[in-house]
């Protein structure tokens, strides 16, 4: 018989699930950042082995005090997917301060019968160091029905993390075909290349206050045309999203372009309008249009 299931990858936010996500299913899927708050929904990776298939759930970075609507659909979604899940991961990062997990998941871990932790980073500590952190951390997972932790950093390989929850995949035909490797449609990869040109390229509330949606994509023999929007907050983050001259939109077009004609293998013609939303995180009118829902 073989396995299959989902694998929900849970964490505060910067604990390095998406890192762990596109590691699991060798694909960079989901988009990394050094800044927190850069997953903003659910996403799926497949991975498909002969007998087995994980089907893999990254999530956005915990939130404890949600400040608005976007906050909240954001800790829905992540709720959501815990609930839904076969296998938990818990995932921490040995370079932040141990914390309990928050109230909100913690009853789900403590009844789950297939929870697993991963920790991260401990490649940026000297052994002695890294004991100390992971002793915190140990104390902090006591209550938690744990059946392994594993040092899942970027200095190790990936596969004792497959294997320890291989173990705990339920029995089942497969789910998906064999060769998907994702259940969410081209657009939204595209969307998040740019969202993470936008993170890479601004500073302080700006990434936060910014998301890139899609209005058209069009495939053509020779090249894909995309036009997005760049939603901002405020009338006055338009110009430096912009730039003097137009210096910074065109580097966040450039860098977003590469990428995504790396990833669909083609050339992309790709045409980026920045626009205002007031307290577009305010409104959930505004987020259901952007693709938030209440899971
Ligand atoms: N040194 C080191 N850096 C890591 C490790 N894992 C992830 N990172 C880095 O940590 C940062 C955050 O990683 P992400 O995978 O985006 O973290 P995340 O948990 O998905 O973050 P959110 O989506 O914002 O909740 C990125 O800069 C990663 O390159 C690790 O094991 N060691
Ligand atoms: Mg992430």
């Amino acid at each position: 018989m073989t396995q299959a299931g989902f694998v929900a990858l849970v964490g505060t936010p910067n604990a390095g699930k998406s890192t762990l996500l596109n590691r699991l299913v060798g694909h960079p899927l989901a988009a990394i950042t050094p800044k927190p708050q850069t997953t903003r929904f659910a996403i799926p990776g497949i991975l498909t082995q002969p007998e087995r298939q994980f089907i893999f759930m990254d999530t956005p970075g915990w939130i404890s005090s949600p400040r608005n609507a976007w906050h909240r659909i954001l800790n829905q979604q992540t709720l959501a997917t815990l609930r839904k899940a076969d296998v938990l991961v818990w995932v921490i990062a040995l370079s932040q301060e141990p914390n309990p997990p928050p109230p909100e998941f913690a009853s789900l871990l403590q009844r789950s019968s297939a929870l697993i932790s991963a920790y991260t980073h401990a490649d940026l500590f000297p052994p002695p160091q890294q004991a100390i952190r992971l002793q915190k951390w140990k104390d902090i997972l006591r209550p938690y029905p744990y059946r392994s932790l594993i040092d899942s950093s970027l200095s190790q390989p990936i596969e004792p993390l497959l294997e320890a929850i291989a173990a705990l995949l339920p029995s089942s035909p497969f789910l998906y075909p064999p060769d998907e490797l994702t259940t969410l449609p081209v657009r939204f990869f595209v969307a998040e290349i740019i969202r993470r040109a936008l993170y890479e390229n601004l500073r302080e509330e700006l990434p936060y206050s910014s998301e890139a949606e899609i209005v058209s994509f069009k495939e053509e023999a020779e090249r894909i045309y995309i036009h997005a929007n760049l939603w901002v907050e405020k009338l006055s983050q338009k110009p430096i999203v912009i730039g003097k001259d137009g210096d910074m939109i065109k580097r966040i077009g450039t860098q977003a372009r590469k990428d995504i004609a790396a990833w669909l293998q083609k050339p992309i013609y790709l045409e980026l309008y920045v626009k205002v939303a007031p307290k577009w995180r305010q409104s959930r009118t505004f987020l259901r249009t952007l693709g938030y829902r209440n899971p």
